[in-house]
């Protein structure tokens, strides 16, 4: 083969991938393995306007921490995902199960004086006490004036607001805190949801070194919920895997200006959220996360984002290198498919 005609085969060599990939975006550009099926369509949020029901329990765990949970025994840190609609409105009956006072305090959703979830407002629940809290949300609106009433959709959080202190820093430090998600209508909804809650040294509460990890299949659409509480500021970073830094995440089209991140201060307080193509860009693989603040990461801030061949092997991971017990399922909560099938009731009626 001379020079001319080499070149000549390169050129259309490049044509055709390009011509492949123009007709076949979707599986030229995620890293998919051949075979693998294109996720054809996204699933999206319904309109809000229902009024929910949820139990949570505020219970001591076994280690000295304290969880909550969607039912006696069944206490998580993080506590369930709650997750509601523009416009939903839920009800929360609270049992303290622990031998203090605890609370339910929310960020971000609509409440009035009594549901504020702190002893000023004297919303603490004694030991073995109940009551209801309720928490509203609503859609974007214009406002008499033109200028527009933001909504609630956000990604959220709850914790105690009573143990310890009158901020509730005790039972932050030990566990009681959790995710709340509140999506617009028409948002995509994800296959799979997971918290990641840096609480002074710890994520989740767990012991340095030991993750937790999270597993999904190459190609999931996952959604990762970030809540920061405790002392300390972090910076959240992901590798393999990026975001636009707006309230979904996502990008709204190729004009879309909206910064793209894989790296986020948070601080104590703050929560966001973002969805990921599992190895969209980089395939399957154990794909670390972790605080960037060096010492931070030193002393074992770090876990792992394993994303899954479809047979259900990770290249090059093993496992036994690590120090991970497991993947962290985040047990419980009220995705309206995941969490629901894994536990056979939402916890919202
Ligand atoms: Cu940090």
């Amino acid at each position: 083969m001379d020079r001319r005609s080499f070149n000549r085969r390169m050129l259309l060599g490049g044509a055709a991938v390009a011509t492949s990939m123009s007709l076949a975006p979707e599986a030229a550009g995620t890293g998919q393995a051949v075979g693998e099926p294109v996720r054809p369509s996204v699933t999206r949020a319904r309109a809000g306007g229902r009024i929910r029901r949820l139990k949570l329990y505020a219970e001591e765990l076994a280690n000295g921490q304290m969880g909550y949970g969607l039912a006696r025994g069944k206490a998580t840190i993080p506590g369930p995902l709650i997750e509601l609609i523009e416009g939903d409105t839920v009800h929360i009956e609270f049992h303290n199960t622990t031998d203090v006072a605890a609370s339910l305090h929310v960020h971000g959703l609509d409440y009035d004086i009594p549901n504020d979830g702190t002893r000023a407002t004297r919303g603490a629940v004694p030991p073995g006490g109940t009551r209801t809290y309720t928490w509203r949300t609503h859609a974007p609106a214009l406002r008499p004036d033109g200028t527009w009433r933001e909504g609630s959709a956000g990604y959220w959080h709850y914790h105690d607001h009573v143990i310890g202190t009158e901020h509730g820093t005790g039972g932050i430090h030990k566990g009681l805190y959790g995710p709340v998600i509140v999506r617009r209508v028409g948002d995509i909804l994800p296959d799979r949801t997971f918290t990641i809650v840096f609480n002074d040294m710890m994520i989740n509460n767990r012991m340095s070194h030991t993750g937790p990890d999270f597993a999904a299949k190459l190609g999931e659409r996952v959604e990762f919920v970030m809540i920061t509480h405790g002392d300390a500021y972090h910076t959240f970073h992901l590798h393999g895997h990026r975001w636009a830094n707006t309230r979904t995440g996502l990008v709204t089209g190729p004009h879309d200006v909206s910064q793209v991140i894989d790296n986020r201060i948070v601080g104590p307080g703050d929560s966001f959220g973002f969805q990921v193509i599992a190895g969209e860009r980089g395939g399957a693989g154990a794909w670390m996360y972790h605080c960037h603040v060096q010492a931070h990461a030193d002393r074992g801030m770090a876990g792992m984002f394993l994303v899954k061949r479809a047979d259900g092997t990770i290249p090059g991971y093993e496992p036994h290198r690590h120090s991970h017990p497991g993947p962290d399922a985040n047990r419980g909560g009220t995705h309206p498919r995941e969490r629901s099938q894994r536990h056979g009731r939402s916890g919202l009626s």
